[in-house]
């Protein structure tokens, strides 16, 4: 896609409303993706090597291979850091949100073959504890994702009714997922198969999920998340939830 039309943002913010996320197909042209690729390759090789262990995981810490996460990038390399305010995107997450927005992070995901794990049910609102609840999370495919590699499948309608109960999970990087997911969330799932240069987008109470990777195939994505200006961090949720994370894990440590 070249270029980003008037008509394109409203309708893309419709479906947004509507159900809560929004599939943008072909949102980077090939020319587009072949430079992020190439980007992502030599962050890997020449970064990663030197990054600090909270910002990269691995699902096995002695086979690089198995790379599955890399936070924090607009933090490690201008790269990325201008990457997140070009306008294509910041525009789109302006339009979605209705408001001028504040970049937040942007991450590297992969479910490595037959080792990727599940992602579990949760809303990334729970884990932003904005007053009001309002970001959006871009996912943009770089490998063919499907329901063999575990695609990502959003619950539609399910930014509209609340927050729900969230508790400790053990998957590395998703430490918390909804308790209460039931069959009807099961049913109103939509498997989002996509194509590298694709781009899903839903809003921070938007309820989703993910199976763990069962092929022989990577299952690369990058996101990027930004916050509605008006947002703003809950203190006391904040604080709340560092103490239910610390009761967590002495918890576990006890077990
Ligand atoms: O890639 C996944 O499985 C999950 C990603 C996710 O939860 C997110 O981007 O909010």
């Amino acid at each position: 896609m070249a270029g980003t039309s008037q008509e394109d943002l409203r309708q893309w913010k419709q479906k947004f409303d509507q159900d809560g996320f929004v599939f943008i197909r072909g949102f980077l042209a090939a020319d587009e993706l072949a430079e992020l690729k190439r980007e992502l390759d030599r962050y890997i090789s020449a970064r990663v090597p030197e990054l600090p262990r909270t910002d990269v995981y691995y699902e096995d810490r002695n086979d690089l291979s198995t790379l599955k996460q890399m936070a924090h990038m607009k933090q490690h390399e201008p790269y990325f850091a201008k990457m997140i305010v070009r306008s294509k995107w910041q525009q789109l997450a302006e339009t979605l949100l209705a408001d001028k927005v504040v970049p937040q992070e942007l991450e590297w995901f992969n479910k490595p073959p037959q080792l990727g794990k599940f992602t579990p049910p949760h809303q990334d609102g729970y884990y932003f504890m904005l007053e009001p609840n309002e970001a959006v999370t871009m996912w943009l495919a770089l490998d063919p994702v499907d329901e063999s590699n575990g695609c990502v499948r959003y619950v539609a309608g399910s930014h509209r009714l609340g927050l729900r109960p969230h508790g400790r999970t053990e998957v590395l990087g998703f430490s918390q997922g909804i308790t209460d997911y039931k069959e009807k969330d099961r049913k109103a799932e939509v498997p989002m198969v996509a194509e590298p240069g694709d781009l899903l987008v839903h809003h921070a109470m938007t309820v989703h999920r993910a199976d763990g990777n069962a092929s022989q195939r990577h299952r690369r994505s990058l996101g990027l998340i930004y916050y509605a200006a008006r947002a703003r961090q809950d203190k006391d949720r904040l604080a709340a939830y560092q103490q239910k994370l610390n009761q967590e894990l002495q918890t576990a440590k006890k077990i």
